[in-house]
């Protein structure tokens, strides 16, 4: 890895800078893919997955019979292993419920808020080298405990044209209710627009191409709302003398092995703890599939050194990462100083793998520095909340001046009116009494 020494303090936002991505000329054809769509429905979907996916059977819809024939190409230990998985995620998800508190804002006004499901939700789930199971899990567990309605998976055919075993199989024991062999730009336009055989969807979630994210970014000129804006997958690790070598080194190659684009940043206060990751990654590359990804991943990498591990943290902050891991002293103490990240891994035994797949939490993160404003998905993500509020006829009377007040400094009379008529059925009928 490229190492840094000491970069100065007015250089960091430039070295915390993603890669730019290109979407203009994306846009075009996502444009020209969502008006066929909406215009000719599965027909146009179809001819894009003919066109980009190769895709040569006559219907995308995956029905029963191949479900379970799934689930029979998935080996029993990987089923435990996603049963474990999955109850991890509902647990940690199912604690995100939370209690409808009533509030008596003024004597007889009362206001809460209450959590009701977004009724259709949409999974996308990528092709390409790894079969992303464990990214259903982590949407569509969410989904079920919020009580979504219609849960629709689109995923592209693979090369034997069907989606990979464990996909289909995670997606039946998570919940998702209708599963679609397509993929790409394609995809995101029949969820978000509806056709014939897909249902239309509020919300759409999922990693992606570039052709994914710029389509989900245009969905939402239409009305679809999408989980966040993403970009390649990243992680920070900040490491001091407490580190494991060996440890921070596969912590770094699980991330650069997701793709030629991934991001892994080191960071330390420490040049001979730098210098033996490197050795530990340098060994560990060598015996990796996926060895040429992870190589071009690192490439791009850096590792910076820093005068102590307060300054490796304000960096972090600056950067904020989608995954951060505190390999420290005091992790827990220190991650009190991290102010932006997707979500942090504390000490030595905390890798990035274990939250990817089976600790609980949800591993769909905001990258590209969105950290600094975005939360991964959660139960929230899932649902709206809407406001309620009761008032009584003392509300009424206590707050009825201050809105007439207010809506008359604003000039607007209607609203002044609609408490005037009501203050006045109330004084009259405590004159009445
Ligand atoms: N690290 C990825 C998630 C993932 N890893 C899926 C393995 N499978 C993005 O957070
Ligand atoms: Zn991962």
């Amino acid at each position: 890895m490229k190492t840094l020494n000491n970069p100065a303090e007015r250089k960091w936002p430039q070295l915390a800078e993603r890669s730019a991505i290109k979407q203009a000329r994306l846009m075009e054809l996502v444009d020209k893919v969502f008006y066929d769509i909406r215009k000719k429905g599965d027909k146009a979907v179809l001819k894009y997955a003919r066109q980009f996916d190769r895709f040569s059977a006559d219907d995308f819809t995956v029905d029963h019979e191949t479900i379970e024939a799934a689930s029979q190409q998935v080996s029993e230990r990987l089923k435990q292993a996603i049963a474990l998985a999955k109850s991890n995620i509902e647990k940690f998800h199912f604690s995100q419920k939370e209690e409808i508190v009533k509030v008596e804002t003024s004597p007889g006004v009362v206001c809460w808020r209450e959590a009701r499901p977004i009724e259709n939700v949409g999974i996308y789930v990528p092709g390409g080298t790894a079969p992303l199971f464990s990214t259903v899990l982590m949407l569509a567990i969410p989904a079920k405990i919020a009580g979504c309605k219609e849960i629709v998976l689109c995923s592209p055919p693979g090369k034997e044209g069907a989606i990979h075993p464990a996909i289909l199989y995670a997606a039946n024991l998570a919940g998702v209710t209708r599963i679609f062999a397509v993929g790409g730009i394609q995809a995101i336009g029949a969820m978000s627009f509806g056709t014939k055989s897909v249902p239309k969807v509020e919300k759409i979630f999922g990693p992606g191409n570039q052709y994914v994210m710029t389509a989900k970014h245009a969905a939402q000129y239409y009305g679809t709302a999408i989980d966040m804006p993403a970009g390649p997958s990243e992680l920070l690790v900040v490491a001091d003398e407490t580190c494991r070598p060996s440890f921070v080194a596969s912590d770094l190659l699980s991330q650069a092995e997701h793709g030629p684009d991934s991001e892994v940043i080191l960071l330390s206060d420490n040049k001979k703890v730098v210098k033996e990751i490197n050795k530990e990654l340098d060994i560990q590359l060598a015996n990796l599939p996926r060895k040429e990804m992870a190589e071009k991943a690192l490439k791009n990498s850096r590792a910076i050194l820093f005068k102590d591990v307060e300054t490796c943290i304000r960096f972090s902050n600056v950067y904020a990462p989608e995954h951060l891991i505190l390999a420290v002293e005091n992790p827990v103490l220190r991650s009190r100083e991290v102010t932006n990240a997707g979500s942090v891994f504390l000490g030595n035994y905390s890798c990035e793998s274990a939250g990817d797949y089976a600790s609980g939490t949800n591993h769909t993160l905001p990258t590209s520095g969105y950290a600094k404003a975005y939360s991964g998905v959660s139960l929230d993500s899932f649902i709206k909340k809407i406001t309620f509020q009761q008032l009584s006829e003392e509300g009424i009377v206590g707050i009825g001046v201050a809105v007439e007040t207010m809506a008359e400094a604003e000039e607007l009379f209607a609203h002044k009116n609609a408490m005037t008529l009501r203050l006045g059925e109330v004084s009259a009928q405590q004159a009445k009494n």
